[in-house]
């Protein structure tokens, strides 16, 4: 196995990356394997899927799988191997449709096949044990012997962003938004990686192209939750359980909590939120529901714990899944979607009696603890209603800085950055925060700038749409570029996610950004310097200085 996707990938002076039989996240070599060979016909689905289209060609149904399936490759999704062998068969079915109509439809015309790109190329195996035996050929890093290690490096800046933006495509979908624009520059990114390319420039090129893939993305999913729930507002959440029956509903997909809001109606289960799942709250259809009482818990890193104190059912909708044998709850843990765990009962429709069952079974919460209160619900459209009084504040001089200090959060010691850098930020600035990284501060009192909170919770890490569309808002409020804004952005990473927003943010333009805890492994120093010169990318380091740094660079 060889696996450097994430911040916590193993990292030796020998080199970096997880290698050995087991990566640091839990997956399993064969797991790993399987997954890069998954990856490889996904990109040979793309290499004809992109002829296809000239033909005129387009098949949406395998347009909307292949990113769902690119989706369960991300950090902390799938772990279970019968799954990711499923779809690498189902992959193969789809490669060889769309290769026999492309094939039908070139030699009608007359035409010639171009060469068949490396992935094209692949044959898959028919056992599971063939596919793990040819997992070098499909290895992330193929070929790192014959090109320099920038090229490596830039090849999975772009696979890891792209995947990012494929996972958000898929959130998009389920909400019932889908693009033939986007699915068709997915496939043409896809397609390209899968022919190993190895030109600098044309792939730093296409990860700015990933980021306004992205960019374009995450303003389809912002319709999809706006569309289907309304828009987000200012709501306070309860962070303490409440006696009786419940329900904790973690991950990123928000379609799942109000099936599961809907169908635990009159039961007397109580449903609660958890991690990513939090701005749910905000939501006036899921709002609406008086069954939704409250959060328990905090990011996922922490979920071994909080699972296993939970005393009801659990399911996860998306990232970050971790080991449930740990804690002793994968009885009364379930997965949707693409989430997977080996032994963990998967809901494949939209059915959650299985879920109502187990959480009656469960003794659920014994008494009311006295109420905590947290406010979520600053999307785009808040945001917006709230710019003439911020701007209005600034021009004042009430308000000197915004800071956008959000992102993933992790295991890592150094995190405690991002806590120090909000507690820290100037009384005269606004924080805004989203992910799953602010649960390390999102339970602090911050207080407000005349009637402004200084802590906005703009919602789950993809909502760095409406965090963008403030910004741009500002920007032409006091007509200047986004760059000349009092705006600091401080962002935690930890998946590919993550990357893809760093991506769409560096394709925006946006300088100066303080990203951390660390540079992600798969860049090479030189690559990082590029970064640094074209886009004054800085690593955190001192919070105090950094703070100083980023007032004065304003
Ligand atoms: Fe290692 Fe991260 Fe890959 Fe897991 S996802 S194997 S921790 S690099
Ligand atoms: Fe968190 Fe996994 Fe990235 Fe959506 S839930 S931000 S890490």
């Amino acid at each position: 196995m060889f696996c450097i996707q994430c911040e916590q990938t193993i990292r030796t002076p020998a080199g970096d990356g997880c290698a050995y039989s087991t990566g640091m996240c839990g997956k399993t070599s064969d797991v790993s394997d399987l997954q890069d060979v998954l990856i490889l016909n996904l990109q040979a689905i793309s290499y004809w899927a992109n002829l296809a289209r000239q033909y005129a060609i387009v098949d949406s149904e395998i347009d909307n799988w292949a990113p769902k399936a690119f989706f369960s490759t991300l950090t902390n999704v799938n772990f279970d191997p019968e799954r990711i062998y499923a779809y690498t068969r189902f992959a193969e079915d789809c490669k060889n449709s769309l290769r026999d109509r492309a094939i039908a439809a070139a030699a009608a015309a007359g035409d010639t096949l171009p060469p068949l790109s490396a992935a094209a190329q692949f044959e898959l195996p028919d056992t599971i044990e063939g596919i793990l035996a040819s997992a070098d050929q499909a290895a992330v890093n193929r070929g790192k012997s014959d090109v320099h290690e920038d090229v490596i490096g830039l090849r999975l800046l772009c696979l890891y962003g792209l995947k990012g933006a494929a996972a958000y495509f898929e959130h998009a979908r389920v909400l019932g938004q889908t693009d033939q624009g986007v699915a068709t520059e997915y496939h043409r990114i896809m397609a390209w990686l899968g022919s190993d390319p190895s030109d600098i420039d044309a792939l730093l090129n296409t990860s700015m192209q990933i980021g306004q893939l992205n960019y374009r993305i995450m303003e389809m999913l912002d319709k999809g939750e706006t569309d289907s729930f309304g828009h987000p507002e200012p709501t306070q959440v309860n962070v303490k359980p409440i006696a009786g029956k419940c329900i904790l509903v973690s991950g990123h997909d928000m379609h799942d909590i109000e099936k599961i809001l809907q169908q635990t109606a009159g039961t007397g289960i109580n449903v609660y939120t958890h991690g990513e799942m939090l701005p749910s709250h905000a939501y006036p259809e899921l709002k609406k529901h008086s069954n939704l009482v409250g959060n328990y818990g905090t990011a996922w890193q922490n979920q071994q714990q909080e699972f296993a104190d939970f005393p009801g059912a659990v399911v996860m909708t998306s990232n970050c899944i971790i080991d449930p044998n740990v804690g002793q709850y994968a009885d009364r843990i379930f997965t949707r979607s693409i989430v997977g765990w080996p032994g963990v009962t998967h809901i494949t429709d939209d059915d959650f009696s299985a879920v109502i069952d187990c959480a009656l079974q469960q003794e659920g919460f014994s008494c009311t603890e006295i109420e905590k209160m947290i406010t979520v619900g600053f999307g785009r459209n808040a945001l917006m209603g709230a710019a003439p009084a911020v701007i209005d504040q600034v021009k004042q001089g009430n308000i000197s800085h915004f800071f956008l200090i959000g992102g993933c959060d992790g295991a890592a010691a150094e995190r405690s950055y991002f806590t120090d850098f909000a507690v820290n930020a100037p009384e005269d600035s606004l924080i805004l925060t989203l992910g799953c990284g602010k649960f390390r501060f999102n339970n602090k009192h911050f207080g407000d700038i005349n009637g402004i909170p200084r802590l906005l919770d703009v919602g789950q890490c993809n909502d760095a749409y409406s965090a963008i569309q403030l910004a741009l808002a500002l920007s032409e409020a006091f007509d200047c570029d986004l760059n000349e804004l009092p705006l600091t952005l401080v962002l935690s990473w930890f998946e590919q996610k993550a990357i893809v927003i760093l991506l769409t943010l560096f394709s925006l333009g946006v300088k100066g950004i303080y990203a951390g805890p660390t540079t992600p492994a798969f860049l090479t120093d030189n690559l990082v310097k590029v970064l640094q010169d074209k886009f004054d990318y800085r690593t955190i380091g001192d919070v105090e200085s950094d703070i100083k740094d980023a007032i004065a660079a304003a």
